[in-house]
């Protein structure tokens, strides 16, 4: 008797729990109603078994460690102890990234043929290499003139500023191919004129289109006395896009 008592007693005790917990929803995404383990939100673990993992789950849509950390605001987003370029991440945010990946500078000694043909792709630089991209060579009477190895093609942007803040790839010029003087890309230097002798030539600005199919930006920061200092940009995904984020001071 004491054991049908207590069993009617339980059944009763459940049923006011069921109606304590019917919110009339008849979706089961809500911890609330699932009678399982709650999501807890960063354990890789799905815990309820919805199917869905921590923040990918609906049930951690306000949780403070899947926020998105907002890499330039002095403040720790998610939650996880680290602020702004601190914070994993934001490895790649243009504000955070010490020394872009894709833009790096180069050394050139047009008079050094070691160095004078480049390959942007592996940043590898030598007087015979076989998948280079583009050199720069002095023929003493012009000056320094682009050389594109073979299947680059370019665009000479001469100096215009405008294109200094170039992020895409133009396609509204035409990329020449490599003339019969291997010199196909003449100068059009920032103080004008030839580049002969004690030139000073800063501020060309060349558009590559290399043999992957990318895109490369030239930028010649600093040009004299057979030594060029030049700024390439390339975006390792290819197409059409320019990574042209500042180098540091
Ligand atoms: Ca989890
Ligand atoms: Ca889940
Ligand atoms: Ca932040
Ligand atoms: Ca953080």
């Amino acid at each position: 008797m004491k054991t049908k008592l207590f069993t009617i007693s339980l059944a009763f005790a459940f049923s006011l729990f069921l109606v304590a917990c019917d919110d009339g929803s008849t979706s089961n995404t809500n911890n609330v109603n699932n009678n399982t383990n709650p999501e807890i939100c960063d354990n890789a673990i799905d815990d309820d078994g919805d199917g869905t993992t921590d923040c990918a789950d609906t049930d951690c849509a306000t949780a403070l460690e899947c926020s998105l950390e907002i890499c330039d605001n002095g403040i720790d987003d998610n939650g996880d102890g680290a602020v702004d370029c601190d914070d994993s991440d934001c490895v790649a945010a243009p504000n955070c990234v010490a020394f872009p990946r894709e833009a790096f500078e180069l050394t050139i000694s047009l008079h050094d043929p070691g160095t004078q043909k480049m390959n942007l792709r592996d940043r590898t630089a030598g007087g015979t290499l076989e998948s280079c991209d583009f050199g720069f060579i002095d023929d003493e009477v012009n000056g320094p003139r682009i050389l594109l190895c073979p299947d680059t093609t370019a665009y000479n942007g001469g100096n215009e500023v405008a294109f200094l803040d170039v992020t895409t790839a133009p396609t509204d010029v035409t990329y020449e191919a490599d003339g019969t003087d291997g010199y196909v890309i003449d100068n059009t230097w920032l103080d004008g004129g030839t580049c002969a002798e004690g030139w000073t030539c800063n501020g060309n600005i060349y558009f590559l289109h290399l043999s992957d199919g990318s895109y490369a930006k030239l930028e010649v920061v600093f040009g004299m006395g057979g030594t060029m200092t030049v700024l390439a940009f390339r975006d390792i995904d290819g197409a059409t896009n320019l990574t042209c984020d500042p180098l540091p001071e």
